[in-house]
């Protein structure tokens, strides 16, 4: 349940958070797929409530009315559709799966696939779930609870959201219906939400049930889903990670909280000599990291004090150390501008959404931020993707936040988060050779945009990063959107 089934050459995720499905097939073709993306995280594709009351928050995804495949992103066979045409375009689905709970009590009892319920009676006829599914009788999780009473956490409710029992077999059953039919459609994973508000062995059930990767969609033989739980865990709670790291790989909270930190100035980079578990990270392989998500990038989920599109400078720098270091399986966030933190995406007076505009320099419109497409994030998924699995070597730092290191002889990375310039001779371990930046701009026409880097035959090169530049970190690879 560990291994993502990236297409060779490929690596990163990107959540395309409140995506359309007919946008993000395109998206697949016309970009992740050929800039080298290994894969999505997409928004629960299962009906969910319809909040007007609220004008539609991002949040009412998170309230499932039935595994109907419905939703403000699009219908099944648009689903469908979008799976097949991103693993053609070598890019991986992975499904957000809503799981531990249905709706809260809403005014409004419509879903967006028209199924409704009866809240007071716990009833969801569209699944079907009955009174006798769910975690009775029932009761809520207090803020006390996560530091004391773990049974609290996982049998009441989180924020009044109807909690089922998966120690029930029709739960169940169910549960590993929905999911089968995803990967029957083509799908390679699932991110558990809310995995810590669940029972590590009921969960342990429901994915021995689960089918095989599909071969018709071109997975290998006896290939099983990736799976990554949502498991906050900064330490201290009555809940440990450790709990769930034997059935699946767990979301790493801190890695984006130590990051976030750093490239903010509170930490100096010459630390991160030893990034990886010695920080109290998960192993290697258990570890989904990134710098913020939906959640804490607008203060949910006992979020903030990431860094989100908001600070871009940081930010940027963060995102290119957590997708340069060899540690962990990183995850990018593509979001929609926001002020107010429960509003939900750009949408039309009916409640339809907005497609991204792509504009002629390849960002995009319409209220979309999409990350994805900046080229510092993008240019550091053709770095990783040439480093491919090379170790770490060639560390260099000043003794502050200056700091540098090569992957293999395949690529080499450089950061200055002082506030004087770096200017340095170091050994990039790369081949003799001209190569463009991949930060400061792109190769074109056989000349870089931006800055180049001379590398000799003893693979040392001069190093430049002043303290007032566009962006703090300089990258060099071998392949041709670098090499010259
Ligand atoms: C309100 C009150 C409650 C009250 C309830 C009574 O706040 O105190 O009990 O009414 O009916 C929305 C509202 C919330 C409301 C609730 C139920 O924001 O105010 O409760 O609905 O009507 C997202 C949002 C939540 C939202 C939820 C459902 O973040 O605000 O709640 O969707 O729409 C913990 C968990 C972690 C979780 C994180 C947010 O350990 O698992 O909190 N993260 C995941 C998702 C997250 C999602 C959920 C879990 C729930 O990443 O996006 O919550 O599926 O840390
Ligand atoms: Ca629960």
């Amino acid at each position: 349940y560990k291994n993502p089934y990236y297409a060779d050459g490929r690596s990163v995720m990107v959540h395309l958070f409140e995506w359309k499905w007919d946008d993000i097939a395109l998206e697949c073709e016309r970009f992740l797929g050929p800039k080298g993306y290994g894969g999505i995280q997409i928004s629960p594709p299962n009906e969910n409530v319809v909040i007007w009351a609220n004008n539609r928050p991002w949040w009412e995804r998170y309230q499932p009315m039935s595994y109907v495949l419905v939703t403000r992103s699009g219908d099944e066979s648009q689903f469908a559709d979008m799976v097949r045409r991103c693993n053609n375009a070598g890019v991986r689905i992975y499904v957000d799966a809503v799981i531990n709970h249905m709706t809260g009590e809403p005014a409004e009892n419509v879903g967006t696939g028209g199924n409704t319920a009866v809240f007071g009676e716990w009833y969801y006829p569209a699944v079907p779930y009955r009174r006798e599914h769910f975690n009775w009788p029932p009761c809520g999780i207090e803020g006390s609870d996560y530091n004391t009473n773990a049974w609290r956490v996982r049998n009441c409710e989180l924020v009044g959201l109807k909690d089922l029992n998966q120690s029930d077999e029709h739960v169940r059953q169910m549960i590993v219906n929905f999911m089968n039919k995803l990967i029957d459609l083509g799908v390679a994973g699932f991110r558990i939400d809310a995995a810590k508000h669940m029972w590590p062995e009921d969960l342990r059930i429901i994915y021995d049930r689960l089918n095989n990767l599909s071969t018709a969609h071109g997975f290998p033989q006896n290939a099983r889903p990736y799976i990554y739980q949502e498991v906050i865990d900064y330490g201290g709670e009555a809940i440990s990670r450790n709990e769930y790291t034997p059935i699946g790989a767990v979301t790493e909270f801190k890695a984006g909280m130590e990051l976030s930190n750093a490239f903010r100035g509170s930490n100096q980079l010459r630390w991160f000599h030893s990034w990886g578990p010695s920080w109290g990270l998960l192993a290697n392989g258990d570890a989904l990291t990134f710098i913020e998500n939906h959640d804490n990038e607008r203060g949910h989920g006992g979020g903030g004090g990431v860094l989100m599109y908001k600070q871009p400078k940081p930010y940027k720098a963060a995102i290119a150390f957590l997708l340069a270091h060899p540690y962990g399986e990183p995850q990018i966030m593509s979001s929609f501008n926001f002020q107010d933190s429960e509003v939900g995406p750009p949408m039309d007076r009916y409640g339809n959404i907005i497609s991204p505009a792509i504009n002629s320099d390849g960002t995009c419109g319409n209220g979309w931020v999409c990350q994805h497409r900046w080229r510092q994030i993008h240019a550091m998924v053709g770095f990783r993707n040439a480093a491919g699995n090379t170790e770490l070597n060639n560390w260099w730092d000043n003794g502050s936040s200056q700091i540098a290191f090569s992957r293999g002889d395949r690529a080499f990375i450089a950061f200055n988060n002082d506030g004087w310039s770096l200017s340095q001779n170091l050994q990039t371990g790369l081949p003799k050779g001209t190569y463009c930046d991949v930060i400061s701009g792109d190769k074109v026409n056989n000349s870089c945009r931006g800055k180049s880097v001379t590398v000799g035959s003893d693979g040392m090169a001069q190093i430049s990063i002043g303290p007032q530049e566009y962006d703090l970190m300089l990258a060099i690879h071998i392949g041709p959107e670098s090499r010259l």
